[in-house]
This record gives structure tokens, sequence and C-alpha cells, in this order.
């Protein structure tokens, strides 16, 4: 089946909701005969989807497994173009990895790489970052505006916002974020943003997001204990996860559209809404060193402005955040 026949069937179901979609009317949005629907309905049903198909009524697409596989992801997806090609892997060492290859071979605006677990995910300067099978979201957007590289770095905070945006809709808990990449929920980190950069020196190749979110983790290793948390610890709720990541999916294409037209001005006043570090003191700490101040708020760029404790006024581009004291 074509994939754009596949995509809009998808589509029909996804607005259907819960009822019923009869042969005839797929027929017709279709614009194909009955026994081509049956076709396409039984190879929906060879690549796992489960279907019912009820006489007089039609058809109806079940979806129950919390699996994050590009068919539970699809069906009940309302975007455009976000997740409308995606790869999904069983266990990958990286999904940046992949998607990185796939800007190389010319992907779309809106691939997205997700996997059930993760053997080698990594954060920020090659640092680890633990992704359990079948518990969290672990992907990859690949996202290509026709932009300069400087303006790339509001795209961690977009990202930051649609994932905090998203928990809150979905688990019901306040989420704060940290400049520049950390989501939190009380105070613990329950997901993290990689954001990569292919570009030439005038133009962004592909932006490449990495999201990672612990969802219905109940334990973590030792060492995460005192800092992680998951949605399900947060919420007491076990939440699908392939919902999250529509979300997810359909925010992002939203505010990329925001930004492009009206950069990221609209956008700030969102993302400050969540903002947890500005107006603390905190300490930035930056690979030339540590600045200790009080974060005064961020530009129209995405740039976190500090006052140092000397009175001095720095321009923070990429740093880890340490909240000293909240005023
Ligand atoms: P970061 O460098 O800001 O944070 C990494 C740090 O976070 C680690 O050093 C560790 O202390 C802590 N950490 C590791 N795993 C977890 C976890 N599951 N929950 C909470 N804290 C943790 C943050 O980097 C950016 C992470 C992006 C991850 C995504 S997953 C999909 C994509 N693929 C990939 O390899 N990375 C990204």
């Amino acid at each position: 089946m074509q994939t754009s026949t596949r995509n809009r069937i998808l589509e029909i179901f996804t607005q259907a909701g819960n009822d019923f979609v009869s042969g005839q009317k797929l027929a017709q949005l279709l614009d194909c005969s009955r026994s081509a629907v049956w076709k396409h309905m039984e190879e929906l049903r060879k690549e796992g989807f489960e279907l019912e198909a009820v006489r007089k009524k039609g058809y109806r697409i079940k979806s129950t497994l919390d699996r994050v596989t590009r068919n539970e992801i699809q069906f009940g997806l309302q975007t455009k173009r976000f997740g409308k090609t995606i790869y999904d892997q069983e266990t990958i060492d990286s999904t940046q990895k992949l998607a990185h290859r796939l800007v190389q071979e010319g992907c779309p605006d809106g691939t997205v790489v997700i996997a059930e677990e993760q053997t080698g995910g990594r954060g920020r300067l090659q640092r680890d970052w633990y992704s359990p099978k079948y518990t969290g979201i672990w992907m990859s957007i690949v996202l290509r505006p026709d932009l300069p590289p400087q303006m790339a770095p509001p795209f961690t905070l977009i990202a930051a916002v649609a994932v905090a945006q998203s928990i809150e809709e979905t688990a019901g808990v306040h989420p704060e974020i940290k400049w520049p990449n950390d989501v939190l929920i009380g105070g613990k980190k329950c997901s993290g943003i990689l954001t990569e950069l292919q570009a030439d020196t005038d133009r962004i190749q592909a932006i490449i997001l990495g999201i990672g979110m612990n969802v219905n983790q109940t334990v973590f290793p030792e060492e995460l204990e005192k800092t992680a948390t998951s949605l399900r610890i947060e919420s007491g709720k076990k939440i699908k996860r392939a919902v999250l990541v529509q979300r997810i999916l359909e925010k992002l294409e939203k505010y990329q559209a925001i930004y492009l037209k009206n950069g990221f001005a609209p956008l700030k006043l969102l993302w400050e809404s969540y903002a947890v570090s500005i107006g603390t003191n905190i300490i930035a700490h930056t690979l030339q060193g540590d600045i200790a101040g009080r974060a005064l708020g961020i530009t129209d760029e995405g740039v976190l402005k500090l006052e140092g404790n000397d009175g001095r006024l720095h321009d923070i581009y990429s740093a880890d955040i340490e909240i000293v004291a909240k005023d």
C-alpha cells in the first residue's frame, strides 16, 4: 500500500475516534472500490493493527498496547508532516545516531526515530542517558527549517515547552523547565533534550532534537535515584507513551511554524511560564568555568542573562545550571 493511502486511512480513523467507519464511506473518501478497501484493511491487519470489522457498521481500529511503534503513534496523530515518517526500533544504540544518518540520506522534515530501548543513549557532552525498555520515550526528531545556523538555539527551548505542555496534559502534573534542556517535576529530572545540528556556514541542514523522557519507570538505578523521576512516580498513573509522543509532535509542528513566522518572542512567554531557574540564584557550570550569580531571564535568541555576584553581566550560551536558592 502506498504511504499516502496508508496515512490517509489512519487520518480517517483518527478523526472517527471510537466510531466505526463503513466500507462504503472509506471507499468514497479514498476514491477506490470496496474490494480495494478490504485489501487495504487486510494490509493494515498484517502490519499489526488490531482491527474490528462488524457487519453493517464497518471498521474500527483498536489501540490497546503501550508500545511506541509507528502504528501506535500514527493512529491518533493530528499533524500534517511531523511523524508521517517514523523509524521504530525495539533496541538501538542511540536514536540520535540513526537520525544523523537519515539526514544524510535526505529524510524529510518531521522524521521520527524512536526505540523501546537504547543501549548507548547519550546526553550532552557524551554523558550517558539511561533508557530502559518499554518504560520511556527515547526519540529523535529531524527538523529541516530553512534558517541560518545562529537561529538554531531556541529550538531546545521550544522543544522543552512542547514536552512540558504534553506532560501537563497527559499526566496532570506541573513540570518546570530548567534552562536550557531539563524538564523537572518537583526538582527531579523527568526529561532531557539534546539538540544537535548539521549545518553549512549559512544554512541549517537539519536540527536533530533528541528527547528522552521517563514515563512509566517505578525505580531508578542508585546513581539516579535522588535526581531522576518519572511521570508514573509523580502522577501515580501509568501513561500511554504513544499518546505523549503524539502530543509532543503536534506541539512541535505548531511551535516550529510560529517560530518560522514570528520568531521566538511569542514562544518566550510560554517558556517563561514554566521556567524554574529565572529570578533565582544559580551557578552556571560552563566549559570555561563556573559563574555564580542571579539568572535575570532569557533573550529573544534564547540566551541566558546572568548577573554575576560581582555585578558583571554575562550571556550564557551553554551550561549546566545549578539552582542555589530561591528568593
Ligand atoms: P544532559 O547531559 O543534560 O543530562 C545527562 C545526565 O542526566 C547524566 O549525566 C545523568 O546524570 C542524568 N541522567 C541520565 N539518564 C537519565 C534519565 N533517564 N533520567 C534522568 N536523568 C538521567 C540530557 O543530557 C539530554 C538527554 C537526551 C536523551 C535523548 S533519548 C533520545 C535521544 N537519543 C540519545 O542518544 N539521546 C537523546
